[in-house]
């Protein structure tokens, strides 16, 4: 059974969004693992329902549902309007779905990989499914114009096909600001709020900003956002709804999910003193950075751990000094040993997140990332650990610039396989092709022999 949430069901269906499957898990169920909700998809179901909508969430991933259970399930529910999510590893999934799709529902189709490559996108998409609306970036507010019926032609940032081609509007209704937006209502989420499987709290997960300063080479964040523009939803706002969250279901824990939460000290206390004055005590996860952090003092150490600090998220990305200068990462090894010496001595966690096999990295280089992950692990005496990823050009990213300079073609660079990695290929799709001195299997070899020490020092 698909489970439609948030749905009304005394009215008729006006918009179904499906966060679209990895995998087609009708054909091989899904493996266990953790999911965080799509944020961004409950927030284009909030505004549509605040505008009075009737809207549900099929969040496909989650909850591990094969094509043909979610087009059933749309097919029953009549819905006027139908959105998927459309990541570039999720991208051929979500073809087979519109395919399969009533002719009469008009797709919205969105996120990154829409964003990135709108008008292949959108060919795409109108070939199997002829009404078809792209909206490039932030969506919210156009979906909702879209379904009260303006005319295509006069909402800026998306585009469609018709009997004169491809079609677009200039502009973008990306939000200035997040000051007064609506929470995200919750009850759109399969598992948000959701009991932590590893410490047992209650858990919710919180967008507290969008956009980021850094240009990092092989990140499609900031073209999501169209261009790297901050912003901030105001302290007040994110206390407020996790006071919120608190009285309803007993939120103990949040994990903030920003781009890059801990961007500097007066954001983080200002965020610490607004839950303070709500009275809500939580423990918090949050996204930071090792050239920033290095430099906090001891003392915001202590105020961030008395505080609830509980794990950072950081990334390295690469074991090479040449590697992360290619990639302008812009952190050192210094600042990196410096951070997470901060904060395992308070023991605070540390996730760490590398990327092998990026354009032009050389064996040794591979090897580096994998030693500093293991004497990370080692150091950090069990608060420590390492997620090891192999590297996909996104497009809209410079890497993707740089391989279709050196006359890669965007299909090739698109061409993503779902098997023949490894371990790793049972919950993540893999790149077909190889961009660095060691081979896809090789390094996804490397990254299931990793991860197997990894389980077996934590465990012990
Ligand atoms: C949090 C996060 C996650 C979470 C939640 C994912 C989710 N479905 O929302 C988790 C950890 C589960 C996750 C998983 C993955 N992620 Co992720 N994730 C992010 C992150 C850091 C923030 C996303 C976010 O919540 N932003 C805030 C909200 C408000 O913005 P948003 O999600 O972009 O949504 C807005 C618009 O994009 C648009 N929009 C979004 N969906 C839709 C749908 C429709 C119909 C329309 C019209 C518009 C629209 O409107 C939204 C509101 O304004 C971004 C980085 C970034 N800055 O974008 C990467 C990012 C989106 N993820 C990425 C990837 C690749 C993945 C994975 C495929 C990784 C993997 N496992 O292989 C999976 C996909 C799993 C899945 N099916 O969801 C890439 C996408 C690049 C690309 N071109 O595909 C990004 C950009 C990071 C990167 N590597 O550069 N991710």
């Amino acid at each position: 059974m698909v489970f439609l949430r948030g749905l009304s069901n005394n009215k008729p269906v006006d918009l179904v969004l499906v966060n679209c499957p990895m995998r087609d898990y009708g054909l091989s169920p899904k493996d266990e693992y953790e999911v965080l909700p799509p944020l961004g998809l409950g927030i284009i179901a909030t505004y549509a329902q605040q505008a009075g909508f009737n809207v549900c969430l099929i969040d496909a991933e989650s909850e591990g549902y094969g094509i043909n259970e979610i087009v059933k399930a749309i097919g029953e529910t009549q819905p006027r309007f139908v959105g998927i999510n459309i990541l570039t590893p999720t991208r051929m999934v979500a073809l087979e779905i519109a395919k399969k799709l009533p002719s009469h529902i008009h797709l919205l189709i969105g996120a990154a990989h829409a964003t990135a490559l709108p008008e292949k996108t959108v060919r795409e998409f109108s070939k199997v499914h002829k009404e078809t609306t792209l909206f490039v970036g932030e969506a919210e507010v156009a979906v909702t114009k879209i379904m009260a019926g303006h005319d295509r032609r006069f909402v800026p940032g998306i585009c469609w096909i018709d009997h004169n081609g491809y079609q677009f509007t200039v502009g973008s209704l990306q939000l200035n600001s997040l000051e007064n937006m609506p929470a995200i209502n919750r009850s759109f989420f399969a598992n948000d709020p959701c009991v932590d499987g590893k410490n047992g709290w209650i858990e919710t997960r919180i967008i507290g900003s969008r956009g980021c300063p850094y240009t990092c080479t092989y990140c499609a964040g900031s073209r999501t956002t169209i261009g790297t523009k901050v912003r901030r939803t105001p302290a007040e706002d994110i206390a407020a709804e996790i006071a919120a969250l608190q009285a309803l279901h007993g939120v103990e824990a949040v994990r903030f999910v920003d781009d890059l939460m801990i961007i500097d000290e007066k954001r983080v206390r200002s965020i610490m003193d607004a839950l303070k004055a709500m009275g809500a005590s939580i423990k918090w996860d949050a996204t930071g950075r090792a050239n920033i952090m290095a430099k906090f003092s001891p003392e915001f150490y202590d105020y961030m751990v008395a505080n609830g600090l509980h794990e950072v998220a950081i990334g390295i990305e690469s074991g090479s000094t040449r590697m992360r200068d290619v990639i302008h990462k812009q952190v050192t090894e210094t600042e990196i040993w410096t951070t997470v010496k901060a904060l395992t001595s308070r023991k605070v966690k540390v996730k760490c997140y590398l990327i092998v096999g990026i354009p032009g990295e050389t064996a040794e280089e591979t090897s580096q990332t994998f030693d500093l992950a293991r004497r990370l692990m080692e150091f950090g005496d069990g608060l420590v650990r390492a997620s090891i990823f192999l590297f996909r050009p996104y497009p809209g990213t410079e890497e993707w610039n740089k391989l279709i300079a050196s006359g890669w073609t965007e299909d090739e660079l698109l061409e993503m396989g779902a098997s023949g990695h490894g371990e790793r290929a049972k919950h993540t799709v893999v790149t077909s092709h190889q961009y660095a001195e060691l081979s896809p299997e090789v390094l996804s070899q490397m990254i299931d022999d990793y991860n197997r020490d990894q389980a077996l020092f934590l465990k012990g």
